[in-house]
């Protein structure tokens, strides 16, 4: 392979052990290829020009690190508008939230432009380029309008909706033609694929070819899921140091006479927060013999918190963590510890161990890591048990995880029961299975497996180059939908 070049809205410095999933994830294949990665550098220009921006590149070890500027408006319309008003909520099925708009649509296309021109010159002939997630969609469609056949894979971190409702966008006919302009297209699980298929067909008149090929547009591409992973290696040397130990020992200490629950998570209305906390309640409704006992520790990070749907959630949340334990706690005992704060990683494996149940229970996920980092923390001989939502891309894979539907309050609540219940000769089996499973798939597996499909993707454009895209807006407008079913 030659030199990875990865393209994602924020970058950053895979040397660094704080940088998170994705840097870990990639580290390997950056420092091995000496790759390059490109991103949007944090720094908004106050009175800048629309599509224009600085690039500054500078080395982190071998790898390059390039990042480029956004003015006020470009942010604004491209990332406060159609990333978080737009695609965020539709993918997450929340047609309900979504703020359509024309003006939206074209800072996107024209920040994706901006990408292209200022990547193509840092280019090698030799490049595969990798570019990540929801804010990039049209990308390898501008590269290629300006003349690059470079191979391109993309990855999809959030989840893709069912047809009807990846619909609703007004530029999901142009959004559907820029996935085709890539030789790979990646997605969390089987259903998102599925979802993205059934859309490309019924809108676009898509036709299989091969295992995982769909032809539309005079191209082909490769669509396959590629579940992502943690570190498993990594996050149980995490739970080893002395700020994990001391995370466990403080907390088991603390709540030696009570069982602890933990929920980990940005603080989003895709992560199932309130309905979470109205099954807490129902729990100690419903087996009083957890009241006094049973403690749910809620961490949710700030998160998008100028975005309004933002502040009603964490209002609401606010609400609820105060009225149950208004309602059921006691000068000893409050039911609900809830944190809104980031945990250093390092005290975080320690909570998660010293947890008797993992609750992770978005209404919608791509994949959700902190039901695998929380499996990865558990002591094999005393595991802790993880109830885990149908809904988020994890459920696929994590089947022995005890899986609920989180808006149904009622069923949650007998299932946190049967968690806090639960054998240990049965917590034992599962959790073997559970942390097994994780192990094959972890984050090293997912990345060099997308890798090299990226490179077996010979699936070059059956015509030349595909046509430059048009504007979002007007190649929303209806195709003629055929019905023809993938082969
Ligand atoms: P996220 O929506 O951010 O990611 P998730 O997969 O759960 O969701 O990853 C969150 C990460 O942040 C985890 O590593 C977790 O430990 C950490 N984190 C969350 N809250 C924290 C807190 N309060 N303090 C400290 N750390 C915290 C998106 C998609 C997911 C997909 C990932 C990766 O939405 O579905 O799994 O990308 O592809």
């Amino acid at each position: 392979m030659g030199r990875l070049v990865v393209v994602s809205n924020r970058v950053a410095d895979p040397r660094k052990p704080a940088a998170g999933g994705l840097a870990v994830a990639l580290r390997d294949a950056l420092l091995a290829t000496g790759g390059l990665w490109f991103g949007w550098s944090g720094r908004i220009v106050e009175d800048g020009t629309p599509g224009e921006g600085e690039v500054r590149v500078q080395p982190a070890g071998s790898v390059s690190l390039a990042t480029l500027d956004l003015c006020r408006a470009d942010h604004d319309a491209h990332y406060a508008a159609y990333c978080n008003e737009i695609l965020w909520p539709v993918f997450h099925y929340r047609l309900d939230l979504a703020e359509f708009g024309a003006a939206a649509a074209e800072g996107y296309r024209r920040v994706n432009q901006l990408f292209a021109r200022k990547l193509l010159p840092l280019l090698r002939s030799d490049d595969v380029i990798w570019v990540h997630d929801y804010h990039l969609i049209p990308l390898a469609a501008e590269l290629r309008a300006a003349g690059c056949a470079h191979r391109i894979g993309f990855f999809l971190h959030i989840p893709l909706p069912p047809p009807p409702l990846f619909a609703a966008i007004p530029e999901n006919a142009w959004l559907t033609r820029a996935l085709f302009a890539y030789d790979l297209v990646g997605f969390q699980s089987r259903a998102d694929v599925g979802h993205f298929v059934g859309h490309a067909v019924a809108e676009a008149g898509a036709t299989a070819f091969g295992e995982c090929g769909l032809e539309a547009f005079g191209r082909r591409t490769q669509v396959r899921a590629f579940p992502i992973g943690i570190d498993v290696d990594e996050f149980q040397r995490l739970g080893k140091t002395p700020e994990a130990r001391e995370a466990y020992e403080t907390t088991r200490t603390e709540y030696a006479r009570r069982k602890l629950l933990i929920g980990v998570e940005r603080l989003d209305y895709s992560k199932g927060l309130p309905q979470r906390i109205r099954a807490f309640r129902e729990l100690l409704t419903r087996y009083p013999e957890n009241r006094h006992s049973a403690t749910l520790i809620q961490i949710a990070s700030p998160s998008r918190e100028t975005v309004g749907a933002y502040a009603s959630i964490r209002e609401e949340l606010e609400r609820l963590c105060g009225s149950v334990n208004g309602d059921f706690g006691e000068l000893d005992w409050m039911p609900v510890r809830y944190i809104h704060r980031t945990v250093a990683r390092r005290r975080l494996s320690g909570l998660y161990r010293a947890a008797c149940v993992g609750v992770v229970t978005p209404l919608r996920d791509g994949m959700n890591l902190v039901a695998k980092e929380f499996v990865a923390s558990q002591s094999a001989a005393d595991p802790g048990v993880l109830v885990l939502s149908r809904f988020a891309g994890a459920a696929e894979e994590l089947v022995e995880s005890l899986l609920v539907n989180p808006y149904d309050v009622h069923g949650t609540a007998d299932t946190l029961q049967q968690a806090l219940a639960m054998p240990l000769a049965e917590r034992r089996a599962r959790h073997e299975a559970l942390l097994r499973r994780i192990r094959e798939h972890d984050v090293h597996q997912w990345c060099t497996s997308f890798l090299q499909a990226l490179d077996a993707s010979s699936t070059p454009a059956l015509k030349p180059r595909a046509r430059a895209q048009r504007s979002p807006r007007p190649a929303s407008r209806a195709r003629p939908v055929r019905s023809s079913r993938p082969r």
